[in-house]
């Protein structure tokens, strides 16, 4: 007699088309909105600058910006993640050109609005792509972060960044206390139920970062950020990054770097279930996937899907993914992918 599974133990019955597999996990759906686009503004107004570590990727002067982002727009781009890179501007100690009337995030802001009334611009606020140091923070004479003087900083930029548009304030900075200065800072100055603070809650110090560095000019010029940005081996310190930022009064929260960090993902949903949860699939992430579907040894969109599946899958409600413009054409093509 052969071996017959028990009728419970036959799974074939459950997957033998796409919509049966579909069901299977309706709630990892990918559509235009799981996808926010970051996008680096440099100083230059009329410059489209290829990034070498990140094929596909360019620096945009704002004159581009428009011409840039209303295909994407019409797609279905939802929002965008906004990298102020500075190649005129002098950096210095303070990062004072973070919030001067000629950084391009503060430029670019009011006419992103009037251009795209309804996109929703999110300005990541940090030092280090305007320090003369690069750390993400105001530094003491012996090199170690001033915490204090980094959250005063802190609040004055996104304030400029409110006054200036932003809908979504997102520090990356990961100095101690910053969510809350910032959501005391749009309280006092009447932004309290007008801009919203997503904080990249759990973000490690990963080596996944290298090619963001060259796009934004914004690595350490001495040392390194792992004093401030969590221990790659740590989940209850990611836990307690993450426990503190909601305490503060942060909006939305996040997990960074994003496939190397899936269980991260999952323990923060499971603790979070009430906050919406974004990965961030950094340049290293985008790098590694591009390449090797160069190399011939994936196919990129049968990969990058998977990937994407999986980050949904650990309970991510929106990927920022330098891939959104591909996927939006993707599905802009295809009633779904
Ligand atoms: O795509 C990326 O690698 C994102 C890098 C990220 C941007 N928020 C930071 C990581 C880093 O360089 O340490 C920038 C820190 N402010």
């Amino acid at each position: 007699m052969s071996y017959l599974p028990e009728k419970k133990h036959i799974l074939a019955s459950g997957i033998f088309n796409q919509t049966l597999r579909d069901w299977q996990g309706l709630n990892c759906a990918l559509t235009a909105k799981n996808f926010m686009y970051p996008i680096f503004i440099i100083d230059n107004e009329n410059e489209i600058q290829p990034i070498k570590s990140m094929p596909g990727v360019c620096r945009y002067g704002i004159n581009k910006l428009k011409s840039h982002l209303e295909p994407l727009v019409k797609n279905g781009l939802s929002s965008i993640l906004i990298f102020g890179v500075s190649e005129k501007l002098p950096k210095d100690e303070l990062g004072t050109h973070a919030d001067s009337n000629e950084n391009p995030v503060i430029l670019a802001l009011p006419k992103l609005k009037k251009w795209f009334p309804n996109l929703m611009i999110a300005c990541d606020l940090c030092l280090c792509p305007y320090t003369s140091h690069g750390h993400c923070g105001i530094l003491n004479k012996d090199g170690t972060i001033n915490n204090a003087k980094s959250l005063k900083r802190l609040a004055q930029i996104a304030l400029s960044y409110a006054k200036a548009g932003a809908d979504i304030i997102a520090p990356s900075d990961m100095m101690d206390g910053r969510i809350g200065a910032i959501k005391q800072i749009l309280i006092d100055n009447d932004f309290g139920n007008k801009v919203a603070v997503l904080s990249y809650a759990a973000k490690f110090a990963s080596s996944f970062y290298g090619p963001f560095r060259d796009a934004a000019k914004s690595a350490p010029t001495f040392g390194d950020r792992k004093c401030y940005q969590l221990p790659p081996n740590s989940s209850g310190l990611a836990l307690r990054a993450t426990k503190r930022d909601v305490e503060e009064g942060a909006d939305m929260i996040m997990v960074k770097p994003g496939l190397p960090y899936l269980d991260i993902v999952q323990t923060t949903r499971a603790h979070f279930p009430e906050y919406p949860l974004f990965i961030y699939q950094v340049s290293g992430e985008y790098a590694m996937i591009y390449y090797a579907a160069q190399a011939g040894v994936i196919d990129l969109k049968v990969v990058l899907l998977e990937v994407l599946t999986s980050m949904r899958r650990a309970g991510a409600d929106v990927i920022i993914t330098y891939f959104t413009p591909q996927l939006l054409d993707w599905l802009a093509n295809k009633s779904k992918i």
